[in-house]
């Protein structure tokens, strides 16, 4: 198994590549969308928390990764001793009416197999993606860590209604009309992922991209009114089953699952990693369920992380972990202290199952 890092788009640059290779890390999960460039509540030294207006302005339109783009930052991380492993998330800007079932759906399509391909040629062998109309939204924060850490969690269902114009917690029409979005069944929206699925799939095999679905963050019934796709842990196995492709495969997010009410998270990290279907994990602890739960330090929460790394050892997993997210730690630079201590953990218990002690 390998210890990635995961590095948001203002982070793209020496500084940060630098620091995730001095954590021990080999492998990069980067974004190329912007969370932090115009939200109100977003702050460039935490992970994304937004607030009801979202996570701000999604991108261009117009303007899809070139592979230029992409080819200098991969370049540029290969420098620095690190691999990409995976983009995490379309841009909203470039898949909205995919969500929405609107009218760009198709030239939108074809965006998402552009972006594929784009990415395949590069070399990127994963693109993370998250089949969400209300998106990771609803969290809270608060000093709930060990020693009064501030993290993230859920303090109640949050259902207020997504406006025209946002899609995935991020604002891609400024001038929609007023009024919110309908809601619409989970049925409809397994129906979407089902079209986009058959759409992406076949070129996804051809680039040699495997798509890897997050689970809903946060895991409750619905979101801003919207359903979720996979709020329970057998809902993975739905989207396996949906197109079975070795590309069709999860962005195994361990916390997420976590906070899910139903299932245990020791039968699904088995359930998935022996079938072979864990593209990367998200290396996060948590406490509580949906809709009550913090995310903690890593060796803090619910889950016996250790327990889950032997499992994912026996089952033959040797692809990326990343941190994911981490409390903030009470200090000069709190987001560095929170993911360097979660990853000399985590190079810690690697060394410590890879070498079956
Ligand atoms: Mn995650």
């Amino acid at each position: 198994m390998k210890l990635g890092f995961g590095l948001y788009r203002h982070q793209l640059n020496a500084e940060h590549f630098r620091f995730a290779r001095q954590c021990g890390a080999t492998h990069l999960v980067i974004h190329l969308v912007d969370y932090f460039r115009s939200s109100r509540r977003n702050q460039p030294g935490d992970q994304p928390l937004g607030d009801d207006a979202g996570w701000g302005l999604a991108g261009d339109p117009d303007q899809l990764w070139t592979f230029e783009e992409i080819a200098t930052i991969q370049k540029e991380a290969a420098a620095h001793g690190l691999q990409i492993e995976a983009i995490e998330n379309f841009d909203p800007a470039h898949w909205h009416d995919v969500l929405l079932d609107g009218p760009k759906k198709a030239q939108q399509l074809e965006n998402l197999k552009t972006i594929i391909r784009t990415v395949g040629r590069v070399g990127i062998p994963v693109i993370g993606y998250n089949f969400s109309l209300a998106g990771v939204a609803g969290r809270v924060k608060g000093a709930w860590g060990r020693g009064g850490a501030e993290v993230v969690g859920m303090d109640g269902a949050y259902d207020k209604p997504i406006p025209k114009g946002m899609i995935w917690n991020m604002v891609y029409d400024k001038n929609a009309p007023a009024g919110n979005l309908a809601p619409i069944t989970a049925e409809e929206l397994w129906r979407r992922h089902g079209e986009f699925l058959d759409a992406l799939i076949p070129v996804a095999e051809e680039a040699g991209v495997t798509l890897a679905a997050h689970p809903d963050d946060p895991p409750t019934p619905t979101v801003r009114g919207q359903p979720r796709l996979v709020n329970q842990p057998q809902l993975y196995q739905k989207l396996i089953d949906r197109r079975p492709s070795p590309r069709n495969a999860l962005e195994f997010c361990l916390g997420t699952l976590a906070e899910m009410p139903e299932g245990n998270i020791y039968d699904a990290v088995e359930t998935y990693s022996r079938q072979r279907k864990l593209a990367y994990v998200h290396f996060r602890n948590v406490r509580g369920k949906a809709p009550h739960y913090q995310e903690t330090f890593v060796d803090e929460g619910d889950i016996d992380m250790l327990r889950v790394l032997r499992i994912l050892k026996r089952n033959g997993f040797t692809g990326v972990l990343i941190p994911d997210h981490a409390p903030q730690m009470t200090c000069a630079a709190p987001w560095h202290a929170g993911m360097a201590y979660a990853c000399g953990w985590m190079q810690a218990a690697l060394k410590i199952v890879e070498t079956n002690l």
